[in-house]
């Protein structure tokens, strides 16, 4: 029998202090969210097998061995929870229904096994090519139930799983170590640019289908429902209308200073600001981040820090588009009561946040400024 942490009931979801996340480029575990829609499994990695099933032309049940035997990759990446900044949503615009995540609900990790489409390609996928705008590939795991439904599940489109620069990983390590059994040791999948609640935990099965995962994380929950949505029995009538959340969208935070602070200025009468600033989907590296301390009159661009990987074991492995980028600047505010700092981020390919973003139901994908309130400027 497979040992259980926490319970279907109560399972294990937290998020560090936004001050720690932001001390280094790499989360290490400890530092790292956690998201649960159910029991922490303890696997053997000895025994546990993924089967690779569906439209494939054969199907394959491959132990944690045999994934060590196959090309082995390094992606560095964030890996975020849709959910993610759901209090200022719920704050600012109103009632959402879900965890209340503040802005923490984020790692940025080096993860390493092999590639999805490696496995897939030794399956062989088995759909034609008129069909495979249609496909899908689906993940599931079976260790335990969940909330909501009798196991978990996610799915993301084929063409997204073959795509050779898409970089998703059947991942057996994090930042170098086995996978942490709360982080879905010995074997999850880490889909790059795409919401977390795709990244399966405990992988048992990846399967090629012409439809979604009908689990019901997959089918009713992390979508972006229209506004009119405002309640369970109107969101029911909408859940089968609106596409599942994949890419997440460009985003940035701001993590010092803290809220309902009091903040002095340098001799210069500026405070320095530092956050986390997140790519939209595929269209990484983040290329710039602004930040406002007079409501958006005007703009400093920050400094990006760059990620120093030459005493790392990671040098020159992974290329940084999916990767979160730190920032750090230093912005005029006028002294007093009741002061907020805005940060504004914008990806390779011209996306940017925009101030507000309407209100959906479940509080996901929100990406309205980075936003810290109630300064007290001295
Ligand atoms: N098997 C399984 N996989 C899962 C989940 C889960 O509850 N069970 N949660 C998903 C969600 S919603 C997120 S945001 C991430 C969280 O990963 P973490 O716990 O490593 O932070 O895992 C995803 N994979
Ligand atoms: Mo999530």
């Amino acid at each position: 029998m497979v040992r259980l942490e926490y319970s279907v009931d109560e399972p294990l979801n937290r998020e560090p202090e936004l001050d720690k996340l932001i001390s280094s480029f790499l989360t290490q575990h400890g530092q790292a969210y956690d998201r649960n829609h159910g029991p922490i499994p303890h696997i053997s990695a000895d025994i546990h097998r993924v089967g690779i099933y569906g439209l494939v032309k054969k199907e394959l049940s491959l132990s944690i061995s045999d994934l060590q035997s196959l090309p082995q990759h390094t992606v560095i990446c964030a890996l975020q929870c849709a959910g993610n900044r759901r209090h200022t949503m719920r704050t600012k615009l109103k009632e959402v229904s879900g965890i209340d995540w503040f802005d923490g609900a984020v790692m940025n990790c080096a993860w390493t096994g092999p590639l999805l489409v490696d496995v897939l390609e030794k399956a062989g996928v088995d759909v034609s090519e008129e069909k495979r705008p249609d496909a899908h590939v689906a993940f599931s795991c079976f260790q335990t139930p969940t909330q909501e439904d009798e196991w978990y599940g996610a799915s993301i489109p084929l063409s997204r799983a073959l795509d050779p620069n898409a970089s998703i990983l059947l991942a057996l390590e994090m930042n170098g170590g086995p996978l942490p059994a709360n982080h879905g040791g010995p074997l999850r999948v880490v889909t790059p640019g795409i919401a977390g609640a795709r990244s399966v935990k405990w992988l048992d099965r990846i399967s090629v289908q012409m439809q979604e995962s009908n689990n019901f994380y997959q089918r009713h929950d992390y979508k972006i429902l229209p506004p009119q949505a405002e309640t369970k029995e109107e969101a029911d009538q909408w859940w089968d209308k609106v596409d599942a959340l994949q890419d997440m969208p460009v985003n940035s935070v701001i993590a010092i200073p803290s809220p309902e602070t009091t903040v002095s200025l340098d001799d210069e009468g500026l405070t320095e600001v530092k956050g986390y600033a997140l790519p939209s989907g595929g269209d990484g590296p983040i290329v710039k981040v602004e930040v406002s301390g007079d409501e958006g009159k005007t703009w400093t661009e920050a400094s990006l820090l760059k990620y120093d990987d030459s005493h790392t074991m990671f040098k020159g492995v992974a290329e940084l588009k999916w990767a979160w980028a730190l920032w750090t600047a230093k912005v005029r505010v006028e002294k007093g009561k009741g002061r907020r700092i805005w940060s504004k981020a914008t990806d390779q390919s011209g996306n940017t946040q925009e101030k507000d973003v309407e209100w959906n139901y479940r509080g996901v994908a929100y990406n309205g400024y980075g936003e810290v309130d109630d300064l007290e400027i001295v």
